[in-house]
């Protein structure tokens, strides 16, 4: 596979960045941090979506080394963001499973934060409910470690895996993000809300904070504030913005 074979170069040929799409609080409606997102700008092809290429350095192993870039580029930014604009600034950074898997990665990323004399308290992040199925010694002890830290661990896409109630109560987690898909139609669809504030009290039961993902409107975001949702992300907020624009953002909000 060519994008297979072009993506083991990618990183030391420069051609990934990451976009940064920031979340509010709902409580205070400010900025709270911001989620890195990969790209990769591809010679040939163009821009190829992380949902295409992260499944491929999966299979091949490359999601070590890629995922070790997005952590260091995602902390230096989040070191210069913090110091510059928002003291409280938090980082969330998307890691496989396969990340949590290697027994070195809590150091790695204590190292990392150590470089940018950054807290744990300034990382969070965000693993898949596939967490549920997948637990071994070196993911226990990873998570333990990290925790340690005082690094946040968020549940991505919550509602669409397999997190168990038993594994929620053993593996306690920080965060849960609502999929976008539970959204879309809060609040017109009864379900839908039901659900919603579901998810927030049992988040919330769990001593867990909860975030709406995908929000696009007013109505949605309302919605989950009267519902007591901690967090809100999505176009209404903003799109994922290059570093440079997520800047001006951060600079805005001051
Ligand atoms: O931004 P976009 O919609 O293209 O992201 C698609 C998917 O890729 C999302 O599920 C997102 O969580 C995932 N993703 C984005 N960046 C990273 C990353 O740095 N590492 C991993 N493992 N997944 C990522
Ligand atoms: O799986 P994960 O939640 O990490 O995926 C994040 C992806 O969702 C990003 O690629 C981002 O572009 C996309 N996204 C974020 N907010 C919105 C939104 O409000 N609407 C839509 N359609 N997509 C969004
Ligand atoms: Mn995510
Ligand atoms: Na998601």
């Amino acid at each position: 596979n060519r994008l297979q074979a072009d993506l083991r170069q990618a990183v030391a040929r420069g051609e990934l960045l990451l976009n940064y799409q920031p979340y509010v609080s709902l409580k205070t409606g400010k900025i709270a941090g911001a989620e890195a997102l990969v790209r990769w700008q591809h010679p040939e092809f163009g821009l190829v979506s992380p949902a295409d290429f992260i499944p491929l350095a999966e299979e091949s192993g490359v999601i070590h080394a890629l995922g070790e870039w997005v952590l260091q580029e995602g902390i230096r930014h989040a070191a210069q963001w913090r110091e510059q604009y928002m003291a409280s600034f938090v980082i969330s950074i998307n890691v496989s499973l396969l990340q949590l898997e290697d027994a070195r990665f809590a150091e790695v990323v204590a190292a990392i934060l150590a470089t940018h004399h950054l807290p744990g308290e300034a990382l969070e992040l965000e693993v898949t409910e596939g967490l549920a199925l997948r637990n071994t010694p070196a993911i226990d002890s990873n998570l333990q470690q990290l925790r340690a830290l005082g690094i946040d661990i968020a549940i991505d896409d919550f509602g669409t895996g397999y997190a168990s109630f038993s594994y929620l109560r053993r593996f306690p987690v920080e965060k849960l993000k609502i999929d976008k898909q539970f959204l879309d139609h809060v609040p017109e669809n009864d379900s839908s809300s039901n659900l919603v504030r579901m998810i927030v009290a049992m988040g919330h039961t769990l001593g867990a904070s909860v975030t709406g993902e995908g929000i696009e409107n007013i109505q949605q975001a309302r919605f989950l504030a009267q519902h007591g949702c901690d967090y809100a992300q999505g176009y209404l907020i903003s799109r994922p913005l290059p570093a440079g624009a997520l800047e001006q953002f951060l600079a805005d909000a001051k």
